[in-house]
């Protein structure tokens, strides 16, 4: 007999908690872009895994906070979306924080699920004595079919998390087609690198306020690609650190950005970054639509 089974895996947490650390680890690939800083996955990635005959969709989302701004509220709204459908839904939870106000409200939505799994992570970064009052706080706060300690960073007790997740995907025809290991679309996902690099050059707030966004892709007759693209940011001050003292830093962003494209896609490219203002994009609705969110009222 032909058994299959396929279904979908919502992983969510607090920002900065390790989802997409996680997600990158399942997949030995880069999959979401990863940052120390919080929020910074903006929309729902999805990443196919196979385990043997088990179809396992992870669906990394925005980390959970409060939110405060439009760009905010679609994030927390993409990402409380991904649980709806879910056949499991993962919790990750930073070892280091523990049980904060954000995973007590976020349980609190999540908990009636049948499915639901947690998982405590970067084990690597506390001492072992702190895990065992986190995992019985967890037990307190919800029915969790079975509690993990991992740690993304390392691959620290993933096998076993993914073998646990695998046997509760419900008997279905395969969903996705293997070969398609991700969703994001090329130009999101070659936007997101560049925004990695951002927010890894970049400090303080300013990330948070800017938006990159692939304009054109172009082959040239060697197989060169030509990527255009934008950086908006909202105000002339921000465009000023964006591009630095001689425009060291925006070179510093678009070498590093270039560099990872080559790597990960194995394709020569030369990357073209324009900085612009736009002093209301996170009030517009088609910058919503080019990140993958939706825009609510
Ligand atoms: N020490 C340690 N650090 C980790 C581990 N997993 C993730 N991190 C770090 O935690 C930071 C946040 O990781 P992300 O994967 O971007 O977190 P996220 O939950 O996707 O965050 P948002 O997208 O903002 O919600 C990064 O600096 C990671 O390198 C881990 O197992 N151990
Ligand atoms: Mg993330």
């Amino acid at each position: 007999m032909n058994d299959t089974y396929s279904g979908f895996v919502a992983i969510v947490g607090p920002t900065n908690a390790g989802k997409s650390t996680l997600v990158n680890q399942i997949m030995g690939r880069k999959v979401s872009i990863v940052s120390h800083k919080v929020q910074t996955t903006r929309t729902r990635h999805r990443a196919v895994k196979m385990v043997g005959n088990r179809q396992l969709i992870f669906v990394d989302t925005p980390g959970v906070f409060r939110p405060k701004r439009r760009l905010d509220r679609a994030m927390v709204g993409a990402a409380m979306d991904a649980t709806t459908d879910a056949d499991a839904i993962l919790l990750i939870i930073d070892a280091s924080h523990g049980i904060t106000e954000t995973v007590r409200d976020l349980v609190g939505k999540i908990a009636g699920h049948k499915n639901l799994f947690v998982a405590v992570n970067k084990v690597d970064a506390v001492q072992k004595s702190a895990l065992l009052p986190i995992a019985a706080q967890l037990s307190e706060l919800a029915e969790f079919r079975e509690i993990f300690m991992i740690s993304a960073l390392k691959n620290d007790g993933v096998e076993q998390l993914l073998g646990a997740l695998a046997a509760v995907m419900p008997q279905s025809p395969y969903l996705f087609d293997a070969a398609d290991a991700t969703d994001v679309p090329d130009e999101l996902y070659l936007a997101e690198l560049t925004r990695e690099k951002v927010y890894k050059y970049i400090h303080q707030e300013l990330p948070y306020h800017i938006n990159v966004m692939t304009e054109q892709v172009d082959v040239d007759s060697d197989g060169v690609l030509d990527i255009y693209q934008k950086i908006v940011v909202a105000n002339p001050a921000h465009k000023k650190i964006v591009i630095g003292r001689g425009g060291a830093q925006l070179k510093q962003i678009g070498t590093a950005a270039r560099r990872d494209i080559q790597d990960q896609w194995g394709v020569n490219a030369r990357l073209h970054l324009f900085v612009r203002v736009e002093p209301d994009w996170e009030e517009r609705a088609e910058n919503y639509a080019a990140q993958g969110l939706e825009f609510k009222k």
